[in-house]
């Protein structure tokens, strides 16, 4: 008797701490448009599940991805810092203009190992770890080609996740994916739908133990390709909408909407069905900007771009219990957050060394305060896109821009404005000095790396590609 009693003291408490720590969701959306959601505002595209899922818990109105085009932000997302820091701040394999005022500066194609990123730091504390999807951070054609892959990055599987930026297989969206771990099924099968039935999978093989299932949707980036019923579902809706908000009617776009909408619902119902929903967060949000007119509700420009609709992204977080159901956050957040939030989440120590950029948003989840201790934020993007070579700085209401090629200056009060159509820098030239001053000493604290001049740009020669 003495002996099982023994026991207990040294068994149940940590059973009791294992049984504690929250499962995680952490379901990532490429190219998602501030507009693309119900729950956002879209009336064209149809997403109940994603409302249900803002009913009940919380939906951030000031979310941001940490850059407006994919490998950047993804990489901030797992390592917590700005990828300024990590001097990864384009899409892998990038681009380069002809002819360019500015020469760009040599980005990094990979995370650095050295690096504790999020799935390891929850996988040295007992979580499984899946990622699914688009991984989009390794280097192209490189003698270290597969030391780069999600399971050498802290995730137990991968299923679908390679350099790819999009589907490149022989289907694209339709089987067969030639995606590694990714069963490819039949002739007609969906990508997002085939990927979900892997989730669906991951989550019966791990409902008794905590795991981080991060699922990094291939969709929405193009190819816009959608289930053919849902193609003509919204081909025919077109038809007679009454587009008073001007949104996006592409059938396609709208179809791939619903198909996630559609897994989003699979995924809860799972959760609900083992009896783990109630101990599971789940997070939803986008890696930039969508990447089409009309899909941002408004919000200046889109994917690519230096204005809110680059970078502004949905962002709903569900925790039973924790989270107020139907709640909503005004206060800023940054993709580099959730790496800090979801260490306190698990009832883990937070590692700044490792999320330098990061703040733990869970005082705001929880309701116990309604901002944090930071005002400001930062995008520093020294590429041609869209857009040219930009840094960006927001302290609370006021945004600035800086284009690098000629110290072109624009400045917003997103409180007055939000869609950014009036530039004030003629009004405001001391509040614009002091928001560049932080800008700069911002970028040195970080070691941001700088475009220069081009010795060759030659002004009579044609500046080449847009993008
Ligand atoms: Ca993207």
């Amino acid at each position: 008797m003495k002996l099982i009693y023994l026991l207990l003291l040294f068994v149940l408490p940590s059973s009791l701490l294992a049984k504690e720590k929250p499962n995680f969701v952490f379901l990532l959306v490429d190219d998602l448009g501030w507009g693309d959601f119900g729950c956002y505002g879209a009336t064209f595209y149809e997403t109940p599940q994603i409302d249900k899922l803002a009913k009940d818990g919380m939906r951030f109105t000031n979310s941001y991805a940490a850059c407006t085009v994919c490998s950047p932000s993804r990489a901030s997302i797992l390592s917590g810092c700005y990828p300024a820091r990590l001097h990864l701040t384009d899409w892998i394999t990038g681009h380069n203009r002809n002819n360019p005022i500015l020469n760009i500066p040599q980005w990094k194609t990979k995370i650095d190992h050295q690096r504790v990123l999020l799935p390891e730091a929850l996988k040295a504390a007992d979580y499984a770890t899946a990622f699914l999807g688009k991984w989009h951070l390794m280097p192209i054609d490189q003698p270290d080609f597969d030391q780069h892959y999600p399971t050498s990055h802290g995730f137990d599987i991968n299923v679908g996740g390679r350099e790819w930026a999009q589907p490149k297989g022989p289907g694209k969206y339709f089987s067969p994916f030639g995606m590694p771990g990714l069963d490819d099924g039949k002739k007609g099968d969906f990508l997002t739908d085939k990927l979900t039935d892997a989730a669906l999978k991951f989550l019966d093989e791990k409902k008794d133990e905590p795991f981080l299932l991060y699922f990094s949707y291939y969709t929405l980036h193009g190819p816009n390709m959608a289930p053919p019923a849902l193609v003509k579902k919204y081909t025919a809706k077109a038809k007679t909408f009454d587009n008073k908000k001007n949104e996006n009617l592409n059938p396609k776009r709208a179809g791939m909407v619903e198909a996630l909408d559609n897994s989003v619902g699979r995924i809860v119902a799972k959760l609900e069905q083992l009896g783990i929903a109630d101990n599971t967060v789940i997070i939803l949000t986008g890696d930039n900007g969508g990447n089409a007119d009309n899909t941002t509700a408004g919000l200046r420009d889109f994917k690519g771009f230096s204005h809110e609709g680059g970078v502004r992204e949905p962002f709903v977080a569900k925790w039973p219990g924790k989270i107020a159901a139907g709640s909503s956050c005004d206060e800023m957040v940054i993709s580099t957050d959730f790496y800090p939030t979801m260490l306190e989440m698990a009832g883990l120590p937070l590692k700044p060394e490792q999320h330098q950029d990061g703040v733990s948003i869970l005082p705001l989840l929880t309701g116990k305060s309604q901002s944090l201790d930071r005002d400001t934020l930062y995008w520093h993007y020294p590429h041609y896109h869209r857009t040219l070579p930009y840094g960006a700085i927001r302290q609370g209401d006021w945004k600035l821009i800086e284009f690098f090629e000629k110290g072109t200056l624009e400045l917003f009060n997103l409180k007055t404005d939000p869609f950014e159509k009036n530039n004030l820098i003629e009004n405001n030239p001391e509040k614009a000095q002091a928001l560049l001053k932080n800008l700069a000493g911002w970028r040195k604290s970080v070691g941001a790396q700088m475009p220069t001049k081009n010795p060759d740009y030659d002004p009579n020669k044609p500046r080449g590609k847009k993008w």
